[in-house]
This record gives structure tokens, sequence and C-alpha cells, in this order.
């Protein structure tokens, strides 16, 4: 039996049997002073906002027993994982560089850890991904497989390029995505009110969008 969650372009079929909940790169590297996202010149604290109702959403999916996937963006330590062109790119520090929480998107720096109150717990899938999209070098596609899921309901940062990158490379793939408004968060208001409304245009074209008070109340 699916629930129908009232969300654009319209209702969303979630089904319990099927879905999964991908929480994008909630890391101390884009959300606090000091990280990566800073490096890169923006205000991170627009990002801080969105944290309880993350944590909020990964508790609901907890209560109910569905799958959690969590993602960081990083690199392994010698780099070998990161292309040139990314490498060659940044503010005044770049990826590998020593900042106040560790080596700035590598693997294991405290920077690079998922911010407490939305940590994984055992039992929940950790991917580890090198680019935007969590399908790309990566064993994602193999792990939701393994869970039987079809549907993705997205949350984390940041819509455009990360959260974007992913739901498309989702949607190709056949997954159906929701993405949860309040639940994710950009350095630009701009960006993400346009990455909602493209998402949700001509039909759902990359997925279906709605705030997470709608899909607590529909799941509950
Ligand atoms: N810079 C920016 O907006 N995002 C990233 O670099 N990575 C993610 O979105 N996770």
């Amino acid at each position: 039996m699916t629930i129908a969650i009232p969300a654009r372009p319209g209702p969303f079929q979630l089904d319990p049997e099927r879905v999964a909940l991908v929480v994008i790169d909630m890391q101390r590297d884009f959300v606090e002073l000091g990280g990566f996202g800073d490096s890169l010149g923006n205000d991170v604290t627009r990002l801080q906002a969105i944290i309880p109702t993350v944590a909020a959403l990964i508790g609901l999916f907890r209560e109910k027993g569905w799958p959690i996937v969590h993602t960081r963006e990083s690199h392994l330590p010698d780099l070998s994982d990161c292309p040139p062109a990314k490498l060659a790119r940044g503010g005044a520090l770049r990826i590998g560089d020593v900042g106040p929480m560790g080596r700035l998107l590598v693997r294991g720096e405290p920077g690079n850890a998922i911010v407490d109150a939305c940590a994984p717990v055992d039992g929940e899938i950790v991917i580890d991904k090198p680019g935007k999209g969590m399908f790309y070098a990566t064993s994602v596609e193999a792990e939701l497989k393994n869970h039987g899921v079809s549907q993705l309901v997205f949350a984390g940062v940041t819509t455009e390029v990360c959260v974007q990158t992913s739901m498309r490379e989702a949607n190709d793939r056949g997954y159906e995505c929701l993405l949860v408004e309040d639940a994710t968060e950009s350095y630009f208001a701009e960006f993400k009110a346009a990455t909602l409304a493209m998402i949700a245009a001509q039909g759902a074209i990359v997925g279906w969008t709605t705030p997470f008070e709608r899909l607590r109340e529909a799941v509950e």
C-alpha cells in the first residue's frame, strides 16, 4: 500500500517497502566555519538552519525502520581520486590543504565528519563519494538493490550542487525521487529556489518536492 504525500507537481506515492532516505553531505566541511564551503567564500551559517529538520527527517525514517543512506563528499588522503581539474579550483585553500578542522575534504579528517545531530548510527549506509553525485565511483547502487529500494527521499547540502546532481543521477537510473524542501539548503537562496522549481517542472522531470511537515503528517 502506498502513501500519497502532498507534493509538487502532484502527490508522491511513497511505498514503505521500497523507499530509502538519502542525506547528502551534512558534513562539517560544508556547514561549519573553517571547512571547505567556508574556504570557497560561502556564508555557511545559511546551511546550519536546516540541521534540526534534517535530524527530524532522519528520526522519522528510523522510527519507521526504513533504510537511510548518508553520503560524504571526500577524497583519499593521497588525493588519487580527485581529478586535477577539481583540485585546481578553490579559494585561498584547496582540497587537501590544512584548515582549522584538518585537511579540507579529506576522508577521516575532523572536518569531513557528518555533524553530530545528523550522524549515522549502526546499520545505516554511509557512502564516501569523490564527486558531486552519489552514484559516480561509489557502491550505492548495489547497496540500494540489496535493500530492494526504488524510491529515494532526498535531504542535505547543497541543493543545486550535490543534491541536485545525485537526484539527476538517481532519476536516470529509474528511481522515483522526492526532495524535502526545508531539509535542503544552498549558499545561494536563488539557486535553491530555481532548483526546487526545475526539479518539479514538466510533470516532475527530475522528481517531486514537499515540505517536511507534509511528509511527516502523511506517513504518521
Ligand atoms: N560548493 C557547493 O555548493 N557544494 C559542494 O561543493 N558540495 C556539495 O554540494 N556537497
